[in-house]
């Protein structure tokens, strides 16, 4: 076990370790490993070498050589998801989700603006979990899965193409928060927690949070249609979820039981509870017409308060957070948050929960293991070690699941394999596959919420720091440090070979089929034809584009008309991509290979406007210009 006292920053310095000189010996990951990676005890100068260039080996990858797996990183209340290569951490890709995205054009293009719905009068989100869905309790690479907290939104990324193609605002609750999937047999349903208690009907009649009409609620989506599936409402709040792999058993976790306003009443009971939900009697319930509906809307709503058949509420210490269903089945496991203990849930013994069999809930309690300071998340090996965050020490504690339980009935064993510092305060963590009955145990991500002095300032806003850890071993080794911007809340990681993204657009893609449905009224070959269609005030220009031109050079239109640019991108030659920019329009987006986008703007300054291509493409991409000639109303 480390000693921290032992192997801070200050305390190497003071041992004869100048951080700068050590950078300047050796360029790569320097600090990053050098504070705290290799057990306690400060380390010769010669060990620390060589532990660095171990390190480096370990992460490198090559000019040219390919990442072991991709990670979806959430860009937390940025609003996008960030893709990465694993072990290089180097960042592949941007999409964009719950913000707006000025290169690709999201939320500013006709297609993006169809998928966001009504929601795309926000310009913000805040996202935090994202989700791969599976088959058998292993990704299945179609799709990613991800909250948005700001604005009460659940969106779908198609893993193929790498976009955003769903986006479900969740009805009458607030603060969509823990988000997970049914892992077996497959991803039908995926599970969102709404945060917040509000009243019901939330029309500023009722203020009083302690009503019974004061509640909020479960959220089930249909993972295909995206479309609600049922709602269950809960005592108290809910905080994280995950679900079992039978498919039978979901679990949320509950800081505020109180249903409280404040901090001091939030804290005020030693236990709060992890809800665990029955999804067959909740379907069951519903096929039999036993549900009712939350103000306008049609979504089958089930009572799943205290008492019910369809909840069991397991009290566990005090406001739990993270809530991991562990990668060989058995249990879930609450971490304590204000309580230095993780709560294991014995996942075999629900159903006697459930059938009353069992009088007490905490009867499921395997184990209650005493880990550190602010558990929040726990991640898997496979190997049968649990590796939980903590946030007040900063650590990431690796530990036993099986000799937690034989602790907790009497043995006495020391189920804590190591403690390692991480830099600084994390709050998700991450192993590789470790949501699925696959979990490899090869990579760990600590996701730290500060990064203070390790790296260069950057002025008051400092970045998080995604830390790289080698779990291998019997030893967790850290051997990256990866600054990262607001607020990667929490990653995801799969062997490269479960993600098959396409190389070009499939011209039937579903993503532009509303633009092709538009321009088939029209008359329109988007292959082929470059014309501009007049409909009253209403123009739509139709071009193609290959590089480095486009079809339509130049077109007219009068003061104040609505134009709708649509280009078809009809080179067939991966990676150019062409960009659509009309100058002093405000308007913007990305055209891929065999990719129709469109844009709509209003034409309202008389005069000559150049628009451009925005994405290098070509050798003459700055000649892939044209004109829209405004003629004065
Ligand atoms: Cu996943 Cu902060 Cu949204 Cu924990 S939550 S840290
Ligand atoms: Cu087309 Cu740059
Ligand atoms: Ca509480």
């Amino acid at each position: 076990m480390s000693d921290k006292s032992k192997n801070t920053p200050e305390t190497l310095e003071k041992s004869g370790f100048s951080r700068r000189g050590f950078l300047g010996a050796s360029a790569l990951t320097g600090a990053a490993v050098a504070a705290t990676a290799f057990g306690g005890a400060v380390m010769s100068r010669e060990t620390w070498a060589a532990a660095v260039k171990d390190a480096q080996q370990k992460i490198h990858v090559a000019p040219g050589e390919l990442d072991d797996y991709y990670g979806f990183w959430s860009g937390g209340h940025q609003g996008e998801v960030r893709v990465v290569g694993v072990p290089s951490m180097r960042e592949l890709m941007r999409i964009p989700v719950f913000n707006v995205d000025s290169a690709t054009g999201w939320g500013l293009t006709n297609e993006s603006r169809h998928i966001m719905g009504e929601s795309a009068k926000f310009l913000n989100g805040d996202c935090h979990h994202p989700h791969i869905s599976m088959t058998d309790g292993k990704y299945d690479g179609k799709y990613l899965f991800i909250n948005d907290k700001a604005n009460s939104r659940v969106a779908r990324i198609r893993l193929d193409i790498m976009k955003c193609d769903k986006m479900l605002t969740v009805p009458n609750v607030q603060a969509i928060h823990g988000l997970r999937l049914q892992k077996v047999p497959h991803t039908k349903y995926v599970f969102a927690n709404a945060e917040f208690v509000i009243p019901h009907p939330n029309d500023g009649s009722n203020f009083d949070l302690q009503a019974e009409s004061a509640y909020t609620m479960f959220n089930v989506i249909d993972a295909e249609k995206m479309e609600m599936a049922f709602q269950v409402i809960v005592d108290g709040n809910l905080d994280n979820t995950d679900a079992d792999y039978t498919g039978k058993y979901a679990a949320s976790t509950c800081y505020n039981s109180e249903k409280a306003t404040d901090l001091g009443g939030m804290m005020r009971n030693e236990r709060d509870w992890v809800v665990v939900y029955n999804i067959p009697r909740i379907e069951a319930a519903i096929k039999a017409g036993k549900f009712s509906t939350v103000g306008d809307s049609k979504v089958p709503v089930v009572d799943g308060r205290a008492g019910s058949e369809f909840t069991r509420y397991i009290p566990v210490p005090k406001n739990p957070h993270g809530c991991n269903t562990s990668s060989d089945g058995k249990y879930f496991i609450a971490a304590g948050k204000l309580s230095p203990t993780v709560t294991m849930i014995e996942i075999a013994k629900l159903d006697d929960l459930f059938d009353d069999k069992l009088k007490d809930p905490r009867d499921v309690v395997a184990a209650e293991p005493e880990l550190g300071l602010g558990p929040l998340h726990t991640t898997f090996d496979g190997r049968g070690n649990a590796y939980t965050t903590l946030f007040i020490d900063s650590q990431v504690v690796k530990w036993n699941m099986a000799e937690a339980v034989r602790a907790y009935n009497g043995e006495k064993v020391n189920y804590i394999k190591q403690k390692l510092d991480v830099q600084y305060q994390p709050g998700h963590l991450h192993a590789s596959l470790t949501e699925t009955s696959e979990a490899d145990g090869k990579w760990l991500v600590a996701l730290c919420k500060f990064s203070k002095d390790r790296f260069l300032p950057t002025g008051p806003l400092h970045p998080e720091n995604d830390q790289l850890i080698d779990i291998s071993g019997d030893e967790m080794k850290l051997v990256h440090d990866g600054p990262t911007y607001a607020e990667p809340h929490d990653c995801i990681l799969a062997r490269r070979d479960q993600i098959k993204p396409q190389k070009i657009w499939k011209r039937d893609d579903p993503f532009f089929a509303p633009t092709v449905e538009r321009a088939k009224k029209d008359g329109i070959n988007l292959e082929t034809d470059n014309k501009v269609i007049r409909d009253g005030n209403k123009v739509r220009v139709y071009m193609t584009s290959m590089a480095p031109t486009y079809g339509m050079t130049e077109f007219t239109v009068k003061q104040g008309d609505e134009v709708t640019v649509t280009i078809t991108n009809i080179d067939q030659i991966e990676d150019v991509s062409h960009g659509f920019v009309m100058t002093n329009h405000g308007a913007s987006m990305e055209i891929s290979p065999q990719q129709t986008a469109s844009i709509t703007f209003t034409a309202d300054k008389p005069g000559l406007h150049w628009y451009y291509c925005s994405w290098f493409c070509h050798a003459l991409h700055m000649e892939m210009v044209g004109r829209m000639l405004v003629e004065p109303a």
